[in-house]
């Protein structure tokens, strides 16, 4: 059975269990990182140098980067329809995966830090600029969604993930949020999927 080292609440994680329930796959949460700690352990560090979660490990092929290990989960599967075979389809699919890593997972940090792990409460200009930040960031994921029904185009794929996972994060914090209609309507209808129906159990 696979082994996850990690722990739902964090994203990073929380992609990779949805991914798993989308394929199917049965696995083993091995709970690191956050309260568990553990993550400086020499043993764990073995498997991931990072000191980070989460690590995949398939019979002993041991892999950390939750998109790379969504890459890998859906090709070991042959998940044409999570990770298209079609060289422009699949790009489509990294291109999302990829902006999602680079910029908007960012921006969710800064809200994060600069509230619900704030040890003082931050000063009003700081916590507007990150909110307008994460105003205009998912602006791009409403735009995409306002011309098809997911974000990397006709069918849910591993774009819709991780992304996914961050409107959960972003939903769940003390900031103001712009009114993005096509991402509510999306948003709805993914986090209804018995993939996300895992991170809720
Ligand atoms: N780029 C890495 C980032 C991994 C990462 O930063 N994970 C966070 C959790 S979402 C972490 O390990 N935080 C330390 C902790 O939870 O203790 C990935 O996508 O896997």
């Amino acid at each position: 059975m696979l082994k996850i080292w990690g722990h739902r609440a964090a994203p990073n994680v929380a992609k990779v269990v949805w991914a798993c329930g989308e394929l199917g796959l049965e696995h083993e949460l091995i709970p690191v990182g956050g309260p568990h700690g553990g993550l400086d352990e020499p043993a764990y560090r073995s498997l991931n140098p990072n000191g980070r979660i989460p690590t995949l490990d398939d019979e002993g092929f041991i892999l950390w980067e939750s998109h790379a290990i969504l890459r890998y989960l859906a090709r070991r599967e042959q998940a044409a329809g999570l990770y298209p075979a079609d060289a422009r389809q699949a790009a489509k699919v990294d291109q999302w995966l990829d902006w999602q890593a680079a910029h908007l997972a960012q921006a969710v940090r800064d809200l994060v830090r600069l509230t619900v792990k704030a040890s003082t409460p931050a000063p009003a200009e700081r916590l507007a600029a990150a909110e307008a930040e994460a105003d205009e960031l998912f602006g791009i994921v409403d735009a995409a969604l306002g011309t098809s029904p997911y974000v990397a185009g006709h069918a849910f794929t591993l774009a819709d993930i991780p992304i996914g996972v961050a409107v959960r994060r972003w939903t769940t914090l003390p900031v103001k949020r712009a009114s993005l209609p096509h991402l509510s309507r999306w948003f709805g209808e993914v986090w209804a999927r018995p993939g996300a129906a895992l991170l809720s159990a």
